[in-house]
């Protein structure tokens, strides 16, 4: 019985049956320059994720009451932000030739500071994350004003008036530190810092411009890629060293590796997800399937989480030819199938 219509079922069994993805990144704040993080390059050759004009960096974190101890208020200073419980670092040592930027938590409130040479400041939030609980925390940087902003689950948390210029990692610059100087690292400082940060990460967007001129509501599921985004960590791989980058920028991916280790071990891939949680599927796939029981996807699960168009066959009118669905997995292993009712048989969209 391997017709290929026996094949999809079976296909679409194992992934309906699979146990609910890893979604997020469990950091134990291990301060490690060998540990404990994420590395992604950023040169060698140069990857979009370098930003260094109008930027954009959100991110989803949880944070334990009593964890992440720095005492150290955040200040404005130029590169106060390093002090702190990093958990976002493209520091270049010393002043670097452009500048450098990091997020840190200190004494829970978002540190986040952006450096051109010598000059630069540092942007203090105001509000404690370490309540267990997920939190949209998005960074923007504007590069003609030199405005730093957090935003905290929507709402400004902090601003600052920082340097403008350009802030990028000069390409094929020269660095005595070839190992770590050419990376962004998340969960860790990249060279010898002090404190790292302890807690989840998820769903990471780095993206080219501004995205947030003001309030805004808090996002309530994952993002999807677009022109801006150079990119774009879901961290639902849930196994393995591998961070991917989803976002499909020109001159990309950006994939990340975790360098795993210290005590207790970290970072750990985790279930827990600052989306809306259910039964698997619960955004609208098993309703769809069960009001389109004779159709069955024709794809592996690989292609059901590349948001990628996929065919489908419908066993109800054989001689019509593959329709379109685009699948889209969203929060928590959920897989939204949209079948396009537009697309003609020979489309192949
Ligand atoms: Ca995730
Ligand atoms: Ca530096
Ligand atoms: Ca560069």
């Amino acid at each position: 019985m391997n017709s290929p219509a026996h094949l999809a079922t079976a296909m679409l069994l194992a992934c309906l049956s699979m146990p609910a993805l890893a979604q997020s990144l469990r950091f134990n704040g291990n301060p490690s320059a060998e540990s404990d993080r994420v590395e992604i390059l950023l040169d060698a050759p140069a990857r979009p994720l370098d930003v260094g004009a109008h930027f954009t960096i959100e991110l989803w974190l949880r944070a334990a009451p009593g964890s992440n101890a720095v005492d150290t208020a955040c200040g404005a200073d130029n590169d106060a932000w390093i002090a702190g419980n990093i958990a976002i670092d493209r520091d270049v040592f010393g002043a670097g030739d452009f500048g450098d930027y990091g997020v840190s938590l200190m004494r829970g409130r978002i540190a986040f500071g952006v450096s051109v040479g010598a000059a630069g400041a540092t942007a203090c939030g105001g509000t404690d994350l370490r309540d267990d609980a997920w939190h949209h925390v998005a960074l923007t940087r504007n590069a003609s004003s030199g405005q730093l902003r957090i935003y905290v689950d929507g709402q400004l948390d902090g601003q600052a008036a920082g340097a403008s210029g350009d802030v990028s990692y000069r390409d094929g610059r020269a660095t005595a530190w070839p190992a770590s100087d050419p990376l962004l690292v998340l969960g860790n400082e990249k060279h010898f810092g002090p404190a790292a940060f302890s807690g989840w990460m998820d769903e990471l967007r780095i993206s080219r411009t501004l995205r947030y001129a003001g309030n805004f509501p808090r996002p309530d599921a994952a993002f999807s890629t677009d022109l801006d985004t150079v990119a774009l960590y879901s961290f639902d791989e849930g196994q393995g060293q591998l961070l991917g980058d989803r976002s499909g920028a020109v001159g990309g991916p950006s994939p990340g590796a975790l360098r795993v280790g210290g005590s207790p071990s970290g970072p750990q891939w985790s279930g827990a997800t600052p989306f809306t949680t259910g039964p698997l599927f619960a955004d609208g796939f098993e309703p769809w399937q069960q009001a389109n029981p004779k159709l069955q996807m024709a794809a592996d699960c690989r292609a059901y989480k590349s948001a990628a168009a996929v065919p489908i066959v419908d066993h109800a009118a054989p001689g019509a030819g593959p329709r379109h669905a685009r699948a889209a997995v969203h929060a928590r292993s959920t897989l939204r199938v949209e079948v396009s009712s537009s697309v003609a048989a020979s489309s192949t969209e």
